[in-house]
């Protein structure tokens, strides 16, 4: 199994205190180095790292590696080095340009083919009891990768309480369209929103999560906030970001990067070793971090979860 769950309500109350954090590396260094210097502006240094969530790493996950015993990407990994347009195109603008974003309070409309269509708020479906901590590997169609501790509940909570019906055969996801807080949709990079699209039974699988956080903590703006979809063993471009729609549709949905190009990226678009991407190899990939190049695993290393939703079709067609 590659899932690894960890619910709130098992962790020992011992380990949540406010001393739950754990001092990292770069910041005892650069006290250690400042020295007495720093006592006259201690307060402002204090008041720097309080605030700043790479400091506020929960210590759970110190030591916690993926299923292939890889050790997670560091927090600055994740949230520096992002694709998310409607921030712009380049992997540093969502961390630079995403500050202005409101991502509470939050409203997803559900509708389409179900029993119980409405606008949720974000509250409806998160809680306490439901947040799962799971370590995927992440693989972007750009053949770079990261290991990420990801925060959520499983996508099938969400359909359950929706009742879709016997008409239902994918699920169309759009992302939020602000161009006041998104400079990104000031412009025409791409048509917006931003639109990707599940089968049903993809939707329903229990890899796939509804994504709300990061190391513990809320997802930070760059990174999708306050909810997205993430499936492993897809490439990242089906894991839409700050998902205001979900309509439960009978045709395949249009979405955002097929349309762009649909020669380069398919609907279904499985991590597959053997289909190039008709501009570079999908042999390889760089992880966050590191400078040579591992070898890119079928379906990303999920294989025995997902293989048989795919039975019968012709995977080089289909990337
Ligand atoms: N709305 C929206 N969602 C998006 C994107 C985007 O540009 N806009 N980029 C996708 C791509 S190409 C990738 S690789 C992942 C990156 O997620 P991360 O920045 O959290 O690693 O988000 C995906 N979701
Ligand atoms: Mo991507």
């Amino acid at each position: 199994m590659i899932i690894r769950t960890r619910k709130p309500s098992d962790v020992p109350s011992s380990e949540i205190t406010p001393e739950d954090v754990y001092v990292n590396r770069r910041r005892f260094i650069r006290d250690a180095a400042v020295g007495t210097a720093a006592l006259a502006f201690a307060p402002n240094v204090l008041d720097a790292s309080e605030s700043d969530p790479r400091q506020q790493v929960p210590a759970r996950f110190q030591n916690m590696k993926s299923e292939l015993d890889e050790d997670l990407n560091p927090y600055e990994h994740i949230t520096e080095y992002n694709n998310f347009y409607e921030f712009g195109a380049q992997k540093e603008d969502p961390a630079r340009n995403a500050g202005d974003f409101r991502p509470r309070p939050w409203t997803v409309r559900i509708e389409g083919h179900v029993n119980k269509p409405g606008d949720y708020q974000l509250e409806d479906f998160i809680g306490p009891s439901n947040m799962e901590d799971r370590v995927y590997r992440m693989r972007c169609v750009e053949a770079w990768s990261v290991v990420v501790p990801w925060r959520g509940f499983p996508l099938s909570d969400v359909i359950n309480r929706a009742e879709p019906t016997g008409d239902a055969k994918y699920i169309e996801f759009k992302t939020v369209v602000r161009p006041s807080e998104m400079p990104g949709q000031r412009t025409r990079m791409l048509d917006w929103p931003y639109v990707e699209g599940l089968r049903m039974d993809e939707a329903m699988n229990p890899l796939t999560l509804m994504t709300t956080g990061v190391y513990g903590m809320d997802l930070p703006n760059q990174n999708g906030a306050p909810l997205r979809l993430i499936m492993p063993w897809k490439y990242g471009f089906k894991g839409i970001k700050s998902i205001v729609s979900m309509n439960f549709v009978e045709e395949m949905p249009r979405n955002t990067w097929w349309v762009q190009n649909r020669r380069e990226y398919g609907f279904y678009a499985n991590v597959n070793p053997e289909v190039d991407h008709p501009r570079w190899t999908q042999a390889r990939e760089r992880r966050l971090g590191e400078l040579r190049r591992r070898r890119t695993l079928m379906f990303n290393g999920y294989t025995e979860q997902v293989e048989s939703m795919y039975a019968g079709m012709d995977l080089t067609r289909w990337i």
